[in-house]
């Protein structure tokens, strides 16, 4: 036999690839024939899928949930065979190529060097804001209501258009968590037969900023701190209080996400804006100003600052997950598109408010809002990073019909949304991946670059030529983008500087604030007051204080006492202005899908009853979830039920409203904490268990409804939650209890039991 030990493994390896020659009617010479597949198994290589057309539409999507049938093929891992990526057929990937089973790993393994190298490259930049995001398909059907002012086809009477949406948070990273205090992002595509239009608005309907070369210094300034890198995802610390107390520009905006919009209950109850004042032509040339507005049909919603702290920790995927859930489960989430229009004049002003300024606002009541199409998301990603991370918004994908004003935030947009592109996406061709493909035929001149997946024929990507028969030609002014409006612009010199109807950075703000019900200052109070409270330099706290006092004396004063600092008086005359009531998110009522419902049943609880209940949220579109003491599931038969959490897993979060069915288990701590003898406390019985007294008493704390029957008051009077007060139903029966916390759903909060009651 050989000595040398390495020519000795080589011998053994060639062996056993050898055998005895004979090739199996399957696999590797001289391996076993692989084991019959299982009848679920596929068992015969399928055809390959037939080649893309170049640029067709975007087709990444399987529908939600398994597909079936021709669709299967669709599911990436589903072929018979494994390969390579040029593929070559695979006998084995979870072993590397050896010098024998405990020898040195060979060089020569082309699998393995192959599957890391793919997977060493797997991540690609993240967003350098709004790195943090979901997304959801859907269609768009236009009213028509646009017609007279815009030419856009997909803004015609009776147009669907496919859509895909990415909402987002700003500050974070990819990784962090969903319910922390920030602005949203709400990025619409359209697929319009015309070509890709992108509207690309936040949840707020101002900026920071007046001027996109102002862009790099609010990001660093709300980013992480550059030497330590903390905090994440959070505008509580120094450098973003120290920006915006110094730029006061940004004073509208950082008072809308101190206020409720800053921590929405669900991307499905957040408004959307375009921000700026975009320009609408219409077939006859004539031009139109407008602000874009999505108005969800659930109402506008949000969390409790207590609550999206403990989301962040409980389930950091908060929003993404309602988002895919109440797809998933048919409650599919919708907005209108709604105009404000205002004459195109060349003051480009309306009622004395600068429609070039985005930290400004028109209210509503002054230019309402005119409903022009619905919006439905109806099917989820099939592959997060295809679609939701590759996909590609610009401010400049605009369509016939639809133009850009001289708002310069919007000038300084047009260039950076390409240019990140190029970075985070690789190259220049990134609207070739399917989810940005336009549904419109494309043929342009672009050519070659990194990552070009088209092959491009013919010989004269260029204009005029005669090789390939003049083509292409150029449209007609009627149907192309890109018509600028012959808009005059004085004549003037070339400065860096902003125009004097900038310069008042405080009448808006103070709109803000005298629009929101006393229970919605509380919560701005308390914001501010949390926020600055973070910081450690006692200058930034006064100058901001000096901002607010400049906004309103009594929210200055609210914020100075809880910072224990004097409140400073106002250095600027405070504005006259009146509310805009359209900015307050209390006081109507609106439908309850998709709400939680958490139903909590001790072990003698009413089964019966509980059952009822159940079938009767499900039928008013709202989502069960039964709590028990511990899972699987209580009765049996066939009346047995399905615990859906334990008392282990369920937190007050999850739910926006509570029922009890029956007195819920006794209990007893399951801390772990001792007391002082050093005795478990959870061998101390209690009346009602200690989980359940902390859901309880924080959905008390957070405004929920909360319902009980069949003796479940026990628990609340255990928890020390009153029976008698707003919003504590306690009903003879379950169905009884739910008709009345949907009542008080309606208005999504019992807010009477917030201190200063609105
Ligand atoms: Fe921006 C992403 C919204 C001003 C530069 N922005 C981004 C996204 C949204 C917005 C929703 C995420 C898109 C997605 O989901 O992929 N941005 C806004 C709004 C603004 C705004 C409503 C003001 C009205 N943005 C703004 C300015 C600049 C940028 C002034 C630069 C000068 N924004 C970017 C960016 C991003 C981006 C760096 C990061 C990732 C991307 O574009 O694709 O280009």
């Amino acid at each position: 036999s050989e000595a040398n030990p390495v020519k000795r493994a080589a011998k053994k390896i060639t062996e056993s690839l050898q055998g005895d020659g004979s090739a199996p009617a399957d696999g590797i010479p001289g391996r076993p024939a692989p084991e019959p597949p299982s009848a679920a198994e596929p068992t015969e290589p399928r055809e390959p899928l037939p080649a893309k057309p170049d640029q067709s539409g975007p087709d990444t999507v399987s529908p939600t949930g398994q597909p079936t049938g021709a669709d299967q093929a669709r599911v990436a891992q589903s072929g018979s065979y494994l390969t390579n990526a040029q593929g070559t057929r695979l006998y084995d990937t979870d072993h590397s190529l050896k010098a024998g089973p405990r020898g040195p790993v060979l060089l020569q393994d082309h699998h393995l060097r192959e599957k890391v190298m793919h997977f060493d490259h797997e991540r690609i930049p993240e967003r350098v804001v709004h790195a943090r995001g979901a997304g959801a398909h859907g269609v768009f059907q236009s009213y028509g209501t646009a017609a007279s002012v815009t030419k856009a086809g997909f803004l015609a009477p009776d147009v669907e258009t496919p859509v895909f949406v990415r909402f987002s948070t700003v500050v974070g990273s990819r990784g962090s968590a969903d319910t922390v205090r920030d602005t949203r992002g709400f990025a619409t595509k359209f697929y319009t037969s015309e070509g890709v239009f992108d509207l690309v608005g936040n949840n707020i309907p101002v900026f920071f900023i007046q001027d996109a070369i102002k862009f790099p210094d609010v990001v660093h300034a709300a980013k992480p701190h550059p030497d330590r890198e903390i905090p994440q995802a959070q505008s509580a610390h120094d450098t973003f209080w120290d920006f915006v107390s110094l730029h006061t520009e940004a004073t509208h905006h950082t008072i809308f996400f101190m206020g409720d919009r800053g921590i929405p209950r669900s991307y499905r109850m957040m408004e959307g804006f375009g921000v700026h004042t975009f320009r609408l032509v219409n077939a006859e040339g004539g031009t139109t100003l407008v602000k874009f507005h999505w108005k969800p049909k659930l109402g506008v919603h949000s969390l409790v600052w207590d609550e999206a702290q403990t989301i962040n920790g409980v389930d950091p995927d908060f929003h993404r997950r309602d988002l895919a859930d109440a797809i998933e489960a048919g409650a599919y989430p919708q907005w209108e598109l709604g105009i404000q229009t205002f004459p195109d004049t060349p003051e480009q002003t309306f009622e004395g408010i600068d429609l070039l300024d985005p930290t400004n606002i028109v209210p509503e009541e002054l230019a309402p809002v005119q409903p022009i199409g619905l919006m439905t998301l109806n099917r989820n990603p099939s592959n997060f990073f295809a679609e939701t991370e590759q996909v590609a918004f610009h401010v400049g994908h605009l369509v016939p019909g639809i133009d850009i004003t001289d708002d310069p935030l919007l000038a300084g947009r047009l260039f950076s949304y390409l240019d990140t592109q190029i970075t985070r996406l690789g190259g220049p061709n990134f609207p070739q991946l399917p989810i940005n493909r336009p549904q419109a035929p494309v043929n342009d001149m672009l050519r070659d670059g990194m990552h070009q997946t088209a092959v491009h024929r013919g010989v004269a990507p260029y204009r005029p030529n005669s090789l390939d028969g003049g083509c292409p030609f150029t449209a007609g002014a009627d149907t192309s983008a890109f018509i600028e409006a012959p808009v005059r612009i004085p004549e003037a010199s070339k400065v860096r500087e902003a125009p004097e109807s900038f310069a008042d950075h405080f009448s808006q703000p103070r709109r803000f604030w005298l629009s929101m019900s006393p229970v919605e200052r509380e919560h701005i109070i308390g914001a501010y007051t949390f926020e600055l409270g973070k910081c450690y330099e006692q200058a930034i706290r006064e100058r901001t204080l000096q901002v607010l006092a400049n906004i309103d004396p009594e929210l200055c004063a609210g914020v100075a006492e809880g910072l224990g600092l004097p409140a400073p008086e106002p250095t600027v005359p405070l504005a006259d202005v009146a509310p805009s009531p359209a900015l307050s998110q209390i006081g109507g009522t609106w439908p309850v899908d998709g709400r939680v419902i958490g139903i909590v049943v001790g072990p003698d609880g009413d089964l019966d009853g509980v059952h009822a209940v159940r079938e009767a949220v499900l039928e008013a579109g709202m989502v069960p979830l039964v709590v028990a003491p511990t899972g699987g599931s209580l009765g049996s038969g066939g009346s047995a039920l399905t615990v859906q959490r334990s008392y282990v897993t369920a937190r007050s979060i999850e739910f926006d409203a509570v029922l009890l069915a029956g007195a819920p288990a006794v209990g007893s701590d399951t801390t772990g904490a001792r007391d002082g003898k050093g005795a478990p406390l959870g061998a101390q019985r209690t009346a009602a268990d200690p989980r359940i007294g902390l859901l309880l008493t924080e959905a008390f704390r957070h405004g929920k409804a909360i319902g009980a029957w069949a003796g479940g008051e026990a628990a609340l009077e255990a928890a020390g939650v009153p029976t008698d007060a707003p919003g504590v139903v306690v009903a003879d029966s379950g169905s009884a209890a739910l008709e009345q916390l949907r009542e008080l759903l309606g208005s999504h909060r019992v807010w009477e039991r917030f201190t200063t009651g609105s």
